[in-house]
């Protein structure tokens, strides 16, 4: 389960998100194979608790501006960013109950997620945030 590189391709014309994706598609592939390696619970849980943070983080940058430029598609997108970080909870029990057996089905949908929501979700706010002069 490859997570894609960033590149052009996941822009989404503002420079605050993208760092931020850039960021969240590198943790995500660090849990990845940390899982795939074994390298043991303490790193795999540190990783993931680096995932949960900075996702709490960007969806709250991401949500402010959204908010502050009365996005008009800002709660269903909001709701989105429910729909993942409910999951990443789901990810956390579950490697709290059964440490050392990471559900690849989590984390491959987790993936997935991120994937799409960058491509097929921010980047609809791309000329809207543009437009009120966020770049
Ligand atoms: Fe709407 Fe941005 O959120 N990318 N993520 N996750």
């Amino acid at each position: 389960m490859a997570v894609p590189i960033w590149n052009e391709s996941f822009s989404v014309k503002v420079k605050r998100c993208d760092e931020d994706h850039k960021k969240l598609l590198d943790i995500i592939q660090r849990l990845h194979d940390s899982v795939i390696a074994r390298h043991g619970e303490i790193d795999t849980k540190a990783i993931l608790a680096e995932l949960v943070d900075y996702t709490e983080t960007h969806f709250k940058t991401e949500e402010g501006m959204l908010e502050q430029t009365k996005f008009p598609g800002l709660e269903r997108h909001c709701q989105q960013h429910e729909t993942f970080k409910a999951k990443l909870e789901e990810l956390k029990q579950s490697m709290e109950y059964a440490p050392g057996d990471t559900p690849m089905a989590i984390l491959q949908y987790l993936k997935n997620w991120l994937v799409r929501h960058i491509k097929m979700v921010d980047c609809q706010y791309s000329a809207h945030l543009n437009a009120n002069g966020i770049h």
